[in-house]
Parts: C-alpha cells; sequence; structure tokens
C-alpha cells in the first residue's frame, strides 16, 4: 500500500519545516508550462528526427548543419520564453535555505534568468547559451546570438498566428546547411563551433559530479525533490536513491507521478500535476 499521506499538502510541509539539507533534480517538464517542449513527450520529435537522436556526438560528426538548425530553433524558442513560477519558487528556497542545492538536466536558461543563485544550482547538461569547440578544449559563456550564425537564420524565423514555424514542418524542405558555413573553432585549425551541451555518451563535467558526490555525502539530506524528468538519462536518474538517507523523504512532482505510487517508500510523497502549478504550493 502506498504510505499514508503521500500526496498531501500540509504532511509535505511539516517536513519541509523542519528541513536543512533539500535536493532538487529537475528536468523538462519543469519548462513545459514556459512553453518549452519535453524530450520523451509529444513535442519531442521534430521534422520526423527524435530530439534524443539529433543530441549525439554522432549525429554532429555526421551532419553538424542539421543539428546545429535544432539547437538554433531550441535558443531561439527558449529566449522567447519566461521562467514560470516553479522556476521562481526554486529559486525562492533558494534564497530561505542556504542547504538547499538544485541540479537541473535543462539547458534553457529559465532557472539562472529566475534569479537562482548560482552556487545553489548545477547544470547538469550545460547550457544552450555555452558555445564549445568540437576537438579542443575552447569553451564561450553567454553567447546569446539569434540566430547563431548567418546560415542559421531560418532558426530564429518567427510565423504568424496559426501558421506553422517551417523548422517544425516536416512537409517543408530545409536548405541543407553545409560543414563550412558552421563557425569555426577560433582556437585550433581542425574543430567546429558546437552547443556546450552534454549528448548522450558524454562525459558530465568532472568537478561538477565530484561537488555533487561531496555536497550528498557531508550529511544526511531531508528531502530530495524530484521535478518533471523521466528519470531514464544517467547519472541524473541515480541522484535520488544515492540521497536517500534513513529519514529522506523522495518527492516526485510530475504530471504522471501516479505510476510512481507503488514504489514509494514509507516517508516518500508523490505529487501529480503541473510543476509550476505544484511547485508555488508546496514551497510556499
Ligand atoms: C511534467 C510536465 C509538467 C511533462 N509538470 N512534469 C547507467 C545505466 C544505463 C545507461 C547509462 C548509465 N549511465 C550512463 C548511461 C548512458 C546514458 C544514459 O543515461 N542512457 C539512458 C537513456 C539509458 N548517459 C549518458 O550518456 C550521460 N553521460 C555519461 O554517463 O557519461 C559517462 C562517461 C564517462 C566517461 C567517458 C564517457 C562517458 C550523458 C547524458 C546526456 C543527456 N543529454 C540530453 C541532451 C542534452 C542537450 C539538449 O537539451 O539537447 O539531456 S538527452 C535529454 O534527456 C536531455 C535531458 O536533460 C535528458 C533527461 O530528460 P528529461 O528532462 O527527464 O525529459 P523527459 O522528456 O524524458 O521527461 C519529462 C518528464 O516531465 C516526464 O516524466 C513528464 O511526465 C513530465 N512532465 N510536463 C511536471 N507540466
Ligand atoms: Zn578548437
Amino acid at each position: 500500500a502506498p504510505p499514508k499521506n503521500y500526496n498531501s499538502i500540509p504532511a509535505f510541509h511539516a517536513k519541509l519545516q523542519s528541513a536543512r539539507r533539500i535536493l532538487a533534480v529537475c528536468g523538462a517538464g519543469l519548462s513545459a508550462a514556459s512553453g518549452l517542449p519535453t524530450f520523451r513527450g509529444p513535442g519531442g520529435l521534430w521534422r520526423n528526427h527524435q530530439a534524443t537522436d539529433l543530441a549525439t556526438p554522432e549525429a554532429f560528426e555526421d551532419d553538424p548543419g542539421l543539428v546545429w538548425l535544432f539547437y538554433a530553433y531550441r535558443r531561439h524558442m527558449a529566449l522567447n520564453v519566461k521562467p514560470n513560477p516553479g522556476h521562481h519558487a526554486l529559486a525562492a528556497l533558494a534564497e530561505k535555505v542556504p542547504g538547499f542545492l538544485c541540479l537541473s538536466q535543462n539547458v534553457d536558461g529559465l532557472h539562472p534568468r529566475a534569479g537562482h543563485p548560482p552556487e545553489q544550482l548545477r547544470l547538469l547538461h550545460g547550457s544552450l547559451f555555452d558555445i564549445k569547440c568540437n576537438a579542443c578544449g575552447w569553451i564561450q559563456k553567454d553567447n546569446y546570438d539569434d540566430p547563431f550564425c548567418p546560415a542559421l537564420a531560418a532558426a530564429a524565423e518567427d510565423v504568424n498566428p496559426g501558421e506553422t514555424l517551417p523548422l517544425l514542418d516536416p512537409s517543408k524542405e530545409l536548405a541543407d546547411i553545409p560543414r563550412q558555413e558552421i563557425p569555426p573553432c577560433p582556437q585550433c585549425d581542425r574543430g567546429l563551433q558546437r552547443p556546450g551541451v552534454v549528448w548522450f555518451g558524454e562525459p558530465l563535467d568532472e568537478d561538477m559530479l565530484n561537488e555533487v558526490d561531496s555536497w550528498i555525502d557531508e550529511g544526511e539530506v531531508d528531502i530530495v525533490l524530484v521535478i518533471g524528468t523521466s528519470s531514464q538519462v544517467y547519472p541524473a536518474a541515480g541522484y535520488a536513491e544515492q540521497a536517500r538517507g534513513r529519514e529522506t523523504s523522495v518527492v516526485t512532482i510530475n504530471l504522471d507521478a501516479e505510476d510512481e505510487v507503488r514504489r514509494l517508500r514509507s516517508n516518500d510523497f508523490a505529487f501529480a500535476g503541473d510543476a509550476a502549478v505544484l511547485l508555488p504550493k508546496l514551497l510556499e
């Protein structure tokens, strides 16, 4: 049977009152209410390409122009939406609880734009607004150019209401973007500029992972919030169990949270719904 009160907001508030160390693990569902599509839901298909197939070093080797169109479009979308009340509630929790650390898989820039203090935020999968070289260690932070380069202008075009964005409509031909039109690395003579995100099979930043491990080991984590993620991608998906101590409450906040109910342990909670609606109520 599920734990008693597993979806009671007052019972969660009682736990939150005395919590000193809180970890959050966020995913694309947190930004859904801002208008950004998730990976594995509807909207995870981009011009007949599965978003997760484009998020690989092999896809970039094969057709950097196509992968860049996808990311230039994502940058444009992210720049044209706003952080939602869920991002703001997490930023406010960080201001209130010094022992709160937020791990986000999201690359959309919405946590920083909500004012989340950087010391209490780790972007596990990088950022759409970092640019790096695919061959050497060159990296540029805070590049908001939209379009990223002239060849990608189509990815920054807006449409009239009712029309489909050409980039989203597979029946509309997209020009091939030749490799030579992707900006080369300014530091080495071999590489191309690429988005500063972490693709499948690529290592996450080692220093960041070490910091997260030490933070978890510093003491019992009272609450782990698992927000808007399908928890299919590692290492992110492993942190809830890694941080679980004797009294820890793992709290799932997800549209599909009811599916978790039979897996809950005695102190756990699960709240089904939109993270942008639930987080302000849970964290108030
Ligand atoms: C809502 C909602 C609303 C909707 N409100 N909720 C252990 C076991 C098996 C495999 C591995 C393992 N360890 C590593 C691996 C391999 C691999 C992996 O995990 N594979 C699995 C798929 C099996 N991991 C890696 O390759 C990682 N690297 C690595 O481990 O390196 C090791 C290494 C060491 C040394 C040398 C070499 C390697 C890297 C993973 C990188 C993932 N990258 C991406 C792309 C980032 C860039 C980009 O954005 O394009 O990250 S893939 C994609 O998935 C993206 C996301 O951050 C990530 C997670 O997705 P997320 O956020 O969970 O989204 P969805 O769509 O899946 O879920 C949304 C959820 O929200 C759903 O549940 C909805 O219900 C919910 N929702 N609306 C609340 N309004
Ligand atoms: Zn380089």
